[in-house]
C-alpha cells in the first residue's frame, strides 16, 4: 500500500494548493501508515472546474461507450482485490475476511451491476405524443464516510458515470487510501480526463468546499444526519439537487412464529460485523414478553464468540470508541441491564469496544433511540404485535430492518415498517435492489435502476 501525495484532478495525480497533510491511522495498532494532502477550498475548485470541462464530451457520449469504461473500472478494481482488501484491513481495522468478502467483493459487484445497467438501462422513452429523455444532471459532489470505504465511493460514482454526469469525490479524511486505490483503477481504465476526480481534505474544509460549490450540480452524501441536514440545507438553499443516506436505528423484529435461535444468532451478528458500524444495522431485538429471557441468554451466548482483535475490529477511530463507550455508560445509567460487554476496553492498544448487549432496555432510553455506531445491541420486550410496530417504527430513523417469522405474518408486518428495506427471515444482498431511508434517514436511494435515477434528470419533447 502506498499513499499518494498528491490529489487525482483532470486526469492525473496533482500536488494540492496547501502542503498540509492528514495522517492516517491503522485502529488495531494506533500506527500511522501515510498521509494524504489536506486539499482545501481552492482544490475543490479546481477539480469542480475539470469536472466541469469534461462534461459535455462525457454527457454525450454513448451509453455503451459508458459500460465499456465501467466493465474497464470493475475489471481494474478485481485486479486490485488483494490490495483493496488489505488497505481496508489496514485503515479501517476490518477483519482480513470481512476485508475481502464484504469491503472488496460487494462493491466490485455494485460496479459490475453498473456497467450492464449503463448497457441495457433505456434513456430515452416514449409517453403518448412525448419522447423523454433521461440526461445527466452535471457536476456530482460526493462525499463519503468511512464505515464502508470502497463501497460508499462505487454505490455514488458508478451511478453517477452511468448516468453521464462527472464528479468530484471527497472521501473520509480516515480512510482516503482506499479512495486512492479507487481513483488508480478509474486512471487505469481510460476514463477521459476530468470525468473523476479525487480530493482528499477534511470535512469542514474540503468537504464543506464541495457541498457549498455554486457550480455542483448534485450533492450526494452519506454520513452523519447532523453533517447530512447541514448539507441538505445548503442544497435546498441553492435549489440544488441532493441524495442524503444518514443514520438508522433499525429494528430486528421476532415474531413469535420465528426460529428463535437463528433470529437472535443472526441478528447479533448482523451488528457485530464491521464492529457496528453499519448505518443499516438491526441494533434494536424485538421479543415477544413469553420469550424474552430465552432470547437474552441466546444473545449474551452468540457475543461471547465475538473475539475482539480475532473475530471483530477495532472502531475506525478513538474519537469513534469514546463515543461507543459513552453511549454503553449512558445505558448503564439509565438503568438498561448490562448482559454482556461494557464500557471499558477490551485491549490496550487499539479503539476496541467490547461486544455488547444490553437487556431491559425501554424505548425512551438513549441507546433505543440514537445511533450508536458500534457493537451494542439493545433487547427490547413487546406484548403483541401492535406494540412491536410502534416500537420498531418509534424512532425518527428508518433505514434498515428485520422481521423473522412465519413468511406471510413477516412480508405483512414489514409492510407496515417506516423503513427502506427489510430482510425477511434473514434476506441477502441484493446489489440491484435499493438502499435508502424513510424519515431523517435520508432522501434519495442508491444501487439498481433507483440509484441511476439520482443522477438523472428528465427532458420531455412534445410532437
Ligand atoms: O461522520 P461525518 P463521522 C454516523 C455514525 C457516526 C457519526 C459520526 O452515527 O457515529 O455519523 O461519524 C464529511 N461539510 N455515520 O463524524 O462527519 C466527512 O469528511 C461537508 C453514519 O465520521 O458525517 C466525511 O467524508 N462534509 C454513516 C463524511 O462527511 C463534511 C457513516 C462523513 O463524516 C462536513 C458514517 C461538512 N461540514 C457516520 N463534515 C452512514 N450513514 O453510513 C464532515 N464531512
Amino acid at each position: 500500500m502506498k499513499a499518494h501525495d498528491a490529489l487525482y484532478i483532470g486526469g492525473e495525480w496533482r500536488p494540492a494548493a496547501s502542503t498540509e497533510s492528514i495522517a492516517v491511522l491503522n485502529p488495531a495498532d494506533e500506527q500511522v501508515i501515510g498521509h494524504v494532502p489536506a486539499g482545501t477550498a481552492e482544490d475543490v475548485d479546481a477539480a469542480v472546474r475539470a469536472a466541469r470541462a469534461a462534461l459535455p464530451g462525457w454527457a454525450a457520449t454513448r451509453p455503451a461507450e459508458r459500460a465499456a469504461l465501467l466493465g474497464a473500472l470493475r475489471d481494474g478494481l478485481r485486479e486490485r482485490a488483494e490490495d483493496i482488501a488489505a488497505t481496508v484491513t489496514a485503515e479501517l481495522g476490518a477483519p482480513a475476511k470481512l476485508a475481502s468478502a464484504v469491503h472488496t467483493e460487494l462493491p466490485i459487484a455494485v460496479a459490475a451491476s453498473y456497467a450492464e445497467l449503463a448497457a441495457t438501462h433505456s434513456f430515452v422513452e416514449e409517453i403518448g405524443n412525448s419522447v423523454v429523455y433521461a440526461e445527466p444532471v452535471g457536476v456530482v459532489g460526493a462525499i463519503t464516510p468511512w464505515n464502508y470505504p470502497l463501497h460508499q465511493i462505487v454505490a455514488k460514482v458508478a451511478p453517477a458515470l452511468a448516468a453521464g454526469c462527472t464528479l468530484v469525490l471527497k472521501p473520509a479524511e480516515d480512510t482516503p487510501l482506499t479512495a486512492q486505490l479507487f481513483a488508480e483503477a478509474v486512471d487505469a481504465a481510460g476514463f477521459p480526463a476530468g470525468v473523476f476526480n479525487l480530493v482528499t481534505g477534511l470535512g469542514p474544509v474540503a468537504g464543506q468546499a464541495l457541498a457549498e460549490h455554486a457550480d455542483v450540480d448534485l450533492v450526494s452524501f452519506t454520513g452523519s444526519t447532523a453533517v447530512g441536514r447541514r448539507i441538505g440545507a445548503l442544497a435546498g438553499g441553492a435549489v440544488k439537487r441532493v441524495a442524503l443516506e444518514l443514520g438508522g436505528k433499525s429494528a430486528n423484529v421476532i415474531l413469535p412464529s420465528a426460529d428463535l435461535a437463528k433470529a437472535v444468532s443472526v441478528g447479533i451478528a448482523n451488528v457485530m460485523s464491521n464492529s457496528g458500524q453499519t448505518c443499516s444495522a438491526w441494533t434494536r431485538m424485538l421479543v415477544p414478553a413469553e420469550r424474552y429471557e430465552e432470547a437474552v441468554e441466546l444473545a449474551a451466548e452468540a457475543v461471547a464468540k465475538y473475539v475482539p482483535g480475532e473475530r471483530i475490529g477495532p472502531l475506525v477511530s478513538a474519537v469513534q470508541q469514546a463515543r461507543v463507550r459513552g453511549y454503553i455508560e449512558q445505558g448503564i445509567a439509565e438503568g438498561a441491564r448490562l448482559v454482556a460487554g461494557g464500557p471499558e476496553a477490551p485491549l490496550e492498544t487499539g479503539y476496541y469496544v467490547a461486544p455488547t448487549v444490553f437487556a431491559d432496555v425501554t424505548p425512551e432510553m438513549t441507546i433505543a433511540q440514537e445511533e450508536i455506531f458500534g457493537p451494542v445491541v439493545s433487547i427490547l420486550r413487546y406484548e403483541g404485535e401492535e406494540e412491536a410496530l410502534a416500537l420498531a417504527n418509534g424512532t425518527v430513523y428508518g433505514l434498515g430492518g428485520a422481521v423473522w417469522g412465519e413468511r406471510n405474518e413477516a412480508v405483512a408486518f414489514a409492510r407496515r415498517m417506516d423503513t427502506g428495506q427489510v430482510d425477511i427471515n434473514g434476506g441477502r444482498f441484493n446489489p440491484l435492489a435499493p438502499f435508502g431511508g424513510y424519515k431523517q434517514s435520508g432522501v434519495g436511494r442508491e444501487l439498481g435502476t433507483h440509484g441511476l435515477a439520482e443522477y438523472l434528470q428528465t427532458k420531455s419533447l412534445q410532437f
